[in-house]
């Protein structure tokens, strides 16, 4: 007898449903079961909050739709930091939750308001003859309008008789063109600009060449949010990131841009230093396809409901039918792009760039000592997962990444202990490629249980634990006040011991030396991660993190 469960998960697996994450318990066991049974590929994960991120982080590089299948009750509670960070990320995620009706179950808990509270949407499979109706309907909110989706499947439906059924195609994301008026006023904007930057979000990912051209079209200088860091790689007059960890002349020219235009970017308190990047008098544009986002974090002059790729061809054809035709490369207006700024960003443009003075600490490296060797050591094929935390910014600023699929940060709810699993989902998305996930020793160890998941997998994952032995942001945030730090520092833990216990190689780095053995792995066939244990210098606070305190 085929079951709704059954009908579920083969009717998923028959749409496109590649990789499945989770935990299985009674509840999903049959659901997950019919999924493999159809092709699609389970990852047992250890924890069901790993499990959430690696689906959301699976999501976010494959451009699928992410599939997590949790056991009712605590296995989606356990979830929830997970499932709450792809909801805040608007990431396509489906979780196959089932439900225990009866509120006399140990396992029942109200999951349509849990979802709510969290940014997700509440879908239930009402009854096995609206299970195919139900389901459609989850899959479309999901992948059309960007949202984590709940699907509760009482267990009672799961078990009904049912009859096999298809999903239908979900339509493609309606694309809102620009406004006819919104692209002559963006590019009157343009035209009067002498220094216009741009500033690109995650809703500009798949508008990177237009964006790019734009740029050329109009001396416009180049920079990405954090999340899409990568994006402009190996364009000239590339910024890198706007926000906490832009390099010095990068946050100088952006705080002297006349123009400023966010492309699918929130222009938030972190892309912007809480507004302190932009001018006085600069004009704020910002293209979105979702009208709400406009203005809702910096005042802005002017702003453009539309696609970011539909709006930046629009506004080039606008600026070429203003000049009578589509000038030659040598006629297009310079801008920013001076002589000047393109030897300032050749001489100071990347981290690594910018001296700094060598932290003192014995038996330990500083951090950016670890991050440049690090970078200097790796394939330049790479995808950064990060975690937060003190630490963040080293591997975020120092570590460069190939295009904007190599830089995964998990951090719209801002918690720790989601790096690991992020990696990992991003090591199974991007399987070419060596994944390095930066920690913090606090976020590694709320995670640990996930590192079984990356052995038994055979990842080619590099974990890189910053260790300062603490909960290094709240001793920076509150050790300068004079208050007691006990319950945010810690005794020494052997993390490359731990590591081996898992399975890894591993190794405990105290000096740029110590590195070797991380070249040994490099070189290696890579068939199971490496730990390595930086135990970093503690002495100084980043200046990132002095920025985030400012948003508490
Ligand atoms: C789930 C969660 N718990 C607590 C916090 C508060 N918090 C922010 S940073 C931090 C310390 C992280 O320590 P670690 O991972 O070792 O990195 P470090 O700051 O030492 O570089 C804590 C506890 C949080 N953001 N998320």
């Amino acid at each position: 007898m085929t079951t709704v469960a059954d009908a579920v998960g083969a009717a998923l697996a028959q749409a496109g449903v590649r990789t499945v994450f989770g935990v299985v318990g009674s509840g999903n066991f049959h659901v997950t079961n019919a999924l493999t049974a159809g092709g699609a590929r389970f990852i047992a994960a250890r924890h069901e909050g790993g499990a959430a991120v690696m689906a959301d982080a699976y999501a976010r590089l494959s451009g699928e739709l992410g599939v997590l299948s949790v056991h009712q009750g605590p296995g989606l509670t356990n979830a929830l930091t997970g499932i709450t960070e792809a909801a805040k990320s608007r990431t396509p995620l489906l979780i196959l939750a089932p439900a225990a009706t009866s509120p006399r179950s140990n396992f029942h808990l109200d999951d349509a308001a849990l979802a709510t509270a969290v940014g997700a949407v509440p879908v239930r499979l009402g009854a096995a003859a609206t299970a195919a109706a139900d389901l459609a309907r989850a899959c479309r909110i999901a992948v059309t309008e960007r949202r984590t989706v709940l699907l509760s499947m009482p267990l009672d439906v799961q078990a009904a008789p049912a009859s096999p059924f298809t999903l239908p195609a979900v339509p493609p994301a309606e694309v809102p063109a620009p406004a006819r008026e919104a692209v002559g006023a963006l590019a009157d904007a343009l035209s009067a600009a002498r220094r216009p930057v741009f500033i690109a979000g995650r809703g500009a990912r798949n508008a990177g060449k237009e964006i790019k051209h734009l740029s050329e079209r109009t001396g416009a200088l180049l920079a990405t949010s954090a999340v899409s860091r990568g994006l402009f790689r190996d364009a000239p007059f590339s910024l890198d990131v706007s926000g906490g960890f832009a390099t010095p002349v990068a946050a100088e020219l952006i705080k002297d841009a006349d123009l400023l235009v966010g492309w699918g970017c929130a222009l938030n308190m972190w892309t912007l230093r809480h507004g302190t990047l932009v001018g006085d008098n600069t004009t704020v544009v910002q293209v979105d396809l979702d009208t709400g986002a406009l203005g809702a974090h910096h005042r802005i002059d002017l702003g453009v409901t539309g696609d970011t790729a539909a709006t930046a061809r629009a506004v080039h054809e606008e600026l070429d039918r203003r000049a009578g035709g589509s000038p030659p490369p040598g006629e297009w207006p310079r801008g920013y792009r001076s002589a000047e700024v393109a030897g300032r960003l050749a001489r100071e443009g990347r981290w690594r760039d910018v001296p700094y003075k060598e932290a003192r600490e014995h038996g330990r490296i500083d951090p950016r000592t670890l991050s440049i060797a690090l970078d200097g050591m790796l394939p330049p094929q790479r995808t950064v997962a990060v975690d937060s935390g003190n630490f963040m910014g080293y591997p975020a600023m120092y570590l460069d990444v190939p295009d904007a699929d190599g830089f995964v940060f998990t951090q719209a709810f801002q918690s720790i202990g989601l790096g690991l699993a992020t990696a990992i989902g991003a090591a199974v998305a991007r399987p070419g490629r060596l994944t390095v996930a930066a920690l913090g020793d606090g976020g590694l160890l709320m995670s640990v249980a996930d590192l079984e998941t990356a052995v038994r997998l055979g990842l080619d994952l590099l974990v890189v634990v910053y260790d300062d032995e603490a909960y290094g942001a709240e001793v920076h945030h509150f050790g300068p006040d004079g208050y007691p730090l006990d319950h945010v520092t810690f005794p020494p833990a052997d993390i490359a011991g731990i590591g081996r216990g898992f399975g890894c190689a591993a190794v405990t780095v105290r000096a740029p030396a110590d590195l070797d053995a991380v070249a040994a792995w490099l070189a290696g066939p890579r068939d199971r991660p490496m730990v390595v244990d930086a135990k970093v210098a503690r002495g100084e606070p980043s200046w990132w993190l002095a920025e985030a305190f400012r948003g508490h």
